[in-house]
């Protein structure tokens, strides 16, 4: 069998704990062997030439340098101060700066100048999202002619959105020289190509199948999953009962995310001010914990965020708090994945609201954690890819503070029979499509190219 190489930002090295993206890859390289390069992750003044090997995994790990200026321009500058923000369907945010635009080039230039010496003629590469668009040119100049495809993690963005980016053509030029894009959801494929009809030489040659600046590409919908069974026993095996006091006798409502914009917490901060305003009955009865630690602090965008949500918190709590009772809980630090997953398995309710997501994992992590017996209910953004296959969520807009207020309140009565039924249509989808089913769905149709 041709071996597999994975190609992202960062290469996960140490005991951090692994992520679903971790999982699948390390799933995959394991049973075809392979090679996985990153960037391994504080920037450095002098940057060493080659890839450094890292012995330890049942695949080859190895990573690159980079210079300070390189991951201010390329990963904080390009990455996430224009394609995050342009995405996410936030043009407003972007920061359009030469440097950014040029060091995003240099760097993908210089990953693929150090990963060339390394190839094999019958390795299949994968590439792992906007952070590295341009790789493929980059190997295909240097002669690499080798099966590449790409997955976009986040979703893709439409027509609009796209001709707000620096130079729109070069991102379909990059694009154009991968043999598979995948997309998190349906949803993706169609902005894709509703975006390249637009702004490049695009046509379609069949289902999925299309040409881009004169090149064959194919493009479809990969949706991501969880290591499911392991979340299942996490959270079955969780440590609680001592952490649930805060409770007193309340019943939960959850949200885990990075602190990010797009994740929509100041939207759900608001519907539950409204929440509590109409529904003096819950009072005392729902306690909202919201996990959320701080991301990319060095991007300007990320630093209002902060203080938004612990104003808001704070007004709630000062207006509706009791001697015996907080209403919001408000956590800005990440958490053990066994910590959490009891505490999905404790909560009646798991809140995934975000205003623009790719799929977002929390809300397959929350319904795998839930006693199957007695499971709480995931309220879903109708703009998370995951809402394309969690129909059987309360399906909200999180911009409508009443629609998602109302959703609360109906999860908080919810009998247990609907309760049940819903999570059980869930739960089956989380189980058939998870993250193993997810790389081999990608990976075979990356090799029937
Ligand atoms: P993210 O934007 O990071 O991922 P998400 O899919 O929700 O979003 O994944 C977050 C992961 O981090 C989850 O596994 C979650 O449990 C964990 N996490 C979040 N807060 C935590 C905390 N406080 N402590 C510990 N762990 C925490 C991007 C895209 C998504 C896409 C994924 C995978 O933005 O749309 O689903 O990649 O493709």
């Amino acid at each position: 069998m041709s071996r597999l190489v994975v190609v992202s930002n960062r290469l996960p090295l140490g005991d951090s704990p692994s992520g679903g993206l971790v999982v699948a890859m390390e799933d995959a390289l394991r049973s075809s062997g392979g090679l996985w390069v990153g960037f391994a992750g504080e920037p450095v003044d002098e940057p060493r030439d080659g890839l450094q090997f890292h012995p330890g995994a049942r695949f080859e790990r190895a990573s690159f340098d980079l210079s300070r200026q390189d991951y201010e321009s390329y990963y904080l500058g390009y990455s996430n101060s224009i394609l995050w923000p342009l995405c996410h369907g936030r043009a407003d945010l972007m920061r359009i700066l030469p440097e950014y635009i040029e060091g995003y080039r240099r760097v993908n230039a210089r990953i693929a100048e150090l990963l060339v010496p390394y190839l094999r003629p019958d390795d299949r590469i994968w590439v792992q999202d906007y952070h590295l668009f341009p790789l493929a040119a980059d190997l295909r100049a240097r002669g690499v002619e080798s099966p590449i495809g790409h997955f976009l993690h986040i979703p893709f963005p439409g027509s609009a959105d796209c001709a707000a980016m620096p130079n729109p053509p070069e991102l379909f030029e990059w694009l154009s020289h991968y043999d598979l894009l995948g997309f998190q959801a349906q949803r993706d494929v169609s902005n894709f190509a509703e975006s390249a009809r637009q702004l490049a030489d695009f046509d379609q040659i069949d289902d999925g199948c299309y040409r881009l600046s004169g090149r064959q590409v194919r493009a479809g919908a990969f949706p991501i999953g969880i290591d499911t069974a392991a979340f299942i026993e996490l959270a079955r095996h969780a440590p609680d009962e001592d952490r649930m006091r805060f409770l007193t006798g309340a019943q939960m409502m959850i949200g885990v995310d990075r602190l990010d914009y797009s994740k929509g917490i100041p939207q759900r901060f608001r519907a539950f001010h409204l929440l509590l305003e109409e529904n003096p009955d819950l009072h005392e009865k729902i306690v909202f914990l919201q996990i959320a630690p701080p991301t990319r602090e060095a991007v300007e965008a990320y630093q209002d965020i902060r203080e938004e949500t612990e104003h808001l918190a704070g007004r709630i709590n000062g207006e509706f708090a009791t001697v015996n009772w907080t209403p919001i809980r408000f956590i800005h630090r990440p958490m053990p994945r066994n910590v959490l997953a009891g505490l999905f398995r404790q909560a009646r309710i798991g809140l995934v609201t975000p205003l623009a997501d790719g799929m977002n994992l929390v809300a397959k992590e929350y319904v795998a954690a839930q006693d199957v017996s007695d499971p709480g209910v995931l309220i879903l953004s109708r703009f998370a890819g995951a809402a394309e296959t969690m129909a059987d969520a309360l399906i909200i807009n999180p911009h409508d503070p009443a629609e998602l207020a109302a959703a609360m309140a109906r999860a908080m009565r919810m009998t247990a029979n609907e309760r049940r039924r819903r999570h059980a249509a869930l739960l089956r989808g989380v189980i058939e499509q998870d993250v193993g089913w997810w790389s081999a769905a990608y990976l075979d149709a990356l090799r029937q190219g």
